[in-house]
């Protein structure tokens, strides 16, 4: 910035930008209570701005980078007991994870039809769409989780992949991944298991003595996983990773890689920032399995925390929250939620199981509940809820 005009202008911009930044919701406000991602770590901010130029699509300029990149990836593989002929891949986040795996068993298999519980999250329709597949739905059980008998039932010769969910996107419902694993197994299908909410809290939960099935690599008949950073990973969007099984796998989605440094490509995306890669590595360092191991608990203490408070007012839950996701059954669904929005306080709407869902993530502390229960029962009374 050389003269003060340019400086005025300097400022204006930032000054607009603020303002354009205060009509948002804020993590750090405590009010945003649906969403699964949340206010990211400090020092995921610091690393993000360190590596704001950085292009991991072209690693030979940035060896630091693909360096840090390799390290965050060994954490996360040894976090799924991933096996030595494994490789993992940096996605944006859970869309990207599943599109790979779905484009990594249409090539393997060289067939079409996915067969998925009926609580896949949304982006099964996007690859149904984009890689012309076939999305074969399978009935949840009593407990909204993948009914095993009728999964089984739907494999057949056009079968590319069996999905399973751990940590479901409408309830955090873990299907029965060691069942289906086994399955998978004898009938050698290829088994995606999505992970983008609850890799970074099932594992944690096992040491925690929580009762949650397996549901990494530790299982045979797994062949990937994909896992999210920038959900209860505690850092900055755009950071997923996908595992695979086996290495050789990836050959079947590499293209020759001309003009830039690596040879060949077996990702989604070209150019990709190294940002949400140091600032994802940042948290893993900084937390530890331990760190991580802390805030599962916290956020595991608060859901129950929740669920107490919101029984007691009469309000129903959907089921027994398995992870740190609430679904709280309401009648008046749109007044209500419409209502806390407009009093500032943002729930997520799941119209098909007529619930809010409420996802306790690290911003969500005892104190914001006590805040908002309050609020939620004002509401409800004047609404004729409860
Ligand atoms: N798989 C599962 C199990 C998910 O829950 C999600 C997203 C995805 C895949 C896709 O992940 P990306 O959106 O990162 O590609 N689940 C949340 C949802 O759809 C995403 C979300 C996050 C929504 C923050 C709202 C929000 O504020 O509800």
């Amino acid at each position: 910035m050389k003269t003060k005009n340019e400086k005025k202008k300097y400022y204006k911009i930032l000054e607009e930008l603020d303002r354009y930044r205060k009509k948002d919701f804020t993590f750090s406000s405590g009010h945003i209570l649906g969403s699964m991602c949340t206010q990211p770590h400090a020092i995921a901010k610091m690393g993000y701005i360190k590596f704001l130029e950085s292009n991991l699509g072209d690693p030979e300029l940035f060896p630091g980078t693909k360096e840090i990149e390799s390290k965050l990836i060994t954490f996360i593989s040894d976090l799924l007991h991933a096996p030595k002929s494994a490789m993992g891949q940096i996605i944006s986040g859970g869309t990207e994870g599943n599109i790979t795996a779905m484009w990594l068993a249409k090539r393997l298999t060289e067939k079409k039809e996915i067969i998925i519980p009926k609580s896949a999250h949304f982006s099964f329709q996007k690859i149904a769409s984009l890689m012309d597949m076939k999305l074969i739905p399978v009935p949840l059980n009593e407990n909204y989780c993948m009914d095993i008998a009728k999964a089984k039932d739907k494999i057949c010769n056009n079968t590319a992949a069996v999905l399973g969910i751990a940590g479901s996107t409408e309830l955090g419902t873990i299907d029965p991944i060691p069942e289906l694993s086994e399955i998978c197994f004898d009938e050698n299908i290829f088994f995606h298991v999505d992970a983008a909410f609850g890799g970074f809290v099932i594992p944690f939960l096992n040491e925690l003595c929580y009762d949650v099935p397996d549901f990494d690599f530790k299982l045979k008949g797994v062949s990937t996983i994909s896992i999210d950073a920038h959900k209860m990973g505690y850092s900055a969007i755009p950071l997923g990773i996908l595992v695979s099984r086996n290495e050789k796998w990836l050959e079947k989605i590499s293209v020759e890689s001309h003009c830039i440094s690596s040879k060949s490509q077996a990702g989604i995306l070209g150019t990709r920032s190294g940002g949400p890669v140091a600032a994802a590595y940042a948290v893993t360092r900084y937390l530890g399995r331990n760190g991580y191991k802390k805030v599962v608990e916290n956020c595991m203490n608060t859901t129950k925390y929740v669920e107490e408070r919101v029984t007691e007012m009469g309000l129903p839950l959907v089921i027994k929250p398995t992870i740190n996701v609430l679904g709280v059954k309401i009648k008046k669904l749109p007044e209500v939620v419409s209502n806390l929005s407009k009093k500032g306080w943002k729930v997520n709407k799941i119209d098909h199981l007529s619930c809010i869902r409420i996802v306790i993530m690290p911003h969500i502390t005892k104190k914001i509940i006590d805040e908002f229960i309050p609020i939620l029962k004002k509401t409800c009374k004047e609404l004729g809820e409860i």
